[in-house]
């Protein structure tokens, strides 16, 4: 496997040639070599199509439903403008990545944060912990396993009459360590249940409520990871991510009369985490592809580094969850604290420098951001089309 280290970044090296397969190791397996035998729509409404005349910054304000997000207004006495505060919905902000950019952008005070969590009371006791002060946030339940959780939590969001100007979709879980699958509440493998068709679904429903938003840069986030794209080192860690041609994910991930593996394969919760980051990765793809021009949205995915600190490792085995940071921190240097990865992701949801959409974020070891390559699979707009098709008739919309 002939690799190159690339363009500063200790976490882009790059392979020049993809594709190569490999063998599965599973929950047998300590940073992917054996150590383990000893360790072991299309979206058809009138609201869309309409092209965001509203959102037409020609000085026509969109009414708002609340008081409290009032619109662009002129308030200071040089007659500036200034910016309401920004609500942005993040999902699994009780903890790692998604508490970390909620405190970011909730001490800016620019921001408004609806944490979307599956635990209500772990959220509030994460913001209390982490400092974040009341009027800054609010908790939603969201469980994304469930898509009757997904349709309530819009109702709800609705209901509570905020605008909404960025989504990100942050949520994960990772089972590297499950011998056998599990399911969502509507019979999908819980991994790309979660982490892709969950948010597939939030963010079809959400997409009109943000083109309703008259906030200036309203965004679209879905967090993907290096280790989805297999023109990296860490992508070609076994399993490596791989769509296939999407037989499982057709028959609808159930482990009984399909595979629980979008590609129809045997289940490895390792490669159902991956395969779900390459599905996150090309969605992203696929909402700029159809809604960019229209919208004026911001589509865009990130590589935030290497937090080998966060929660998501908590099905690990524990040898692994004591290594895997110094591992990061010493010999692949593409660690990140929370804290440094929260700050990058409230970057991409506010910063002016990065409105660019269709873009897939990652930072150099200086933390400057630049818009990283993704690997064949990740940017294979036919399958891109495809998954979007089939998800939307997994989750209903279709
Ligand atoms: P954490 O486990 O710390 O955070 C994941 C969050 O997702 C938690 O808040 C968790 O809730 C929530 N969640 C899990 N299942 C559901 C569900 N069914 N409904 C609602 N929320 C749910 O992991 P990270 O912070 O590391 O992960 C955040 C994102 O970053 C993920 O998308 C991950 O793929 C990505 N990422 C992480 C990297 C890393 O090195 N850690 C690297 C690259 C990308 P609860 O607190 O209740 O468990
Ligand atoms: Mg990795 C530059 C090298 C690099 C980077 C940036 C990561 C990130 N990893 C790298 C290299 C390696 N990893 C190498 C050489 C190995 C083999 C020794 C290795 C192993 C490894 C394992 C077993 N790595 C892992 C695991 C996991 O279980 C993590 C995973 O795949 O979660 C899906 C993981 C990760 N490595 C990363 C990152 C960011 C992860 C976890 C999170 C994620 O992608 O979302």
């Amino acid at each position: 496997m002939a690799l190159q280290a690339a363009a500063l970044v200790p976490s882009a090296f790059t392979i020049p040639k993809e594709g190569k397969s490999s063998a599965s190791f599973k929950d047998s397996s300590l940073f992917g070599v054996s150590f383990s035998e000893h360790v072991k729509a299309d979206f058809n409404s009138s609201a869309l199509r309409c092209k965001r005349e509203y959102n037409q910054r020609n000085g026509a304000v969109r009414a708002q439903t609340t008081a409290s997000a009032p619109s662009v207004t002129r308030a200071s006495p040089e007659g500036k403008k200034t910016l309401r505060k920004g609500s942005v919905i993040v999902t699994g902000a009780s903890s790692g990545l998604g508490l970390a950019t909620a405190k970011a952008l909730a001490e800016t005070g620019k921001w408004h944060v609806i944490m979307a969590c599956r635990d209500f009371l772990k959220a509030e006791r994460a913001a209390k912990s982490a400092g974040i002060t009341k009027e800054n946030y609010t908790i939603m339940h969201l469980d994304l396993a469930s898509l009757d959780s997904v349709r309530q939590f819009v109702d709800n969001f609705r209901r509570s009459g905020q605008p909404l100007d960025v989504l990100v979709c942050n949520a994960a879980v990772y089972l590297p360590t499950a011998k056998e699958p599990t399911f969502t509440a509507e019979g999908f493998e819980l991994s790309v249940g979660t982490n892709h068709l969950g948010h597939f679904l939030l963010s079809r429903l959400l997409l009109e409520d943000l083109n309703k938003s008259d906030y200036p840069s309203r965004r679209h986030i879905i967090v993907g990871s290096i280790t989805g794209n297999t023109n990296t080192l860490a992508g070609n860690v076994p399993p490596k991510a791989n769509l296939g041609d999407l037989r499982g994910l057709a028959g609808g991930l159930n482990g009984l009369n399909s595979s629980a593996m979008i590609d129809g394969g045997d289940f490895d919760g390792a490669k159902a985490y991956k395969d779900s980051k390459v599905c996150n990765m090309l969605t992203m793809q696929e909402f700029h592809r159809r809604y960019h021009e229209d919208t004026g949205i911001t589509f865009a995915s990130l590589y935030p580094g290497c937090i080998a600190t966060t929660g998501l490792f908590r099905e690990h085995i524990p040898l692994f969850r004591l290594l895997f940071p110094p591992f990061q921190k010493y010999i692949t240097k593409g660690f990140v604290s929370e804290e440094e990865a929260g700050k990058r992701l409230a970057q991409v949801v506010s910063e002016p420098s990065l409105t660019k959409s269709g873009v897939y974020w990652s930072w150099n070891k200086d933390s400057a951001s630049f818009e990283n390559q993704l690997s064949q699979e990740a940017s294979d707009v036919e399958k891109a089309r495809k998954v979007w098709d089939v998800s939307e008739k997994l989750v209903g919309l279709a």
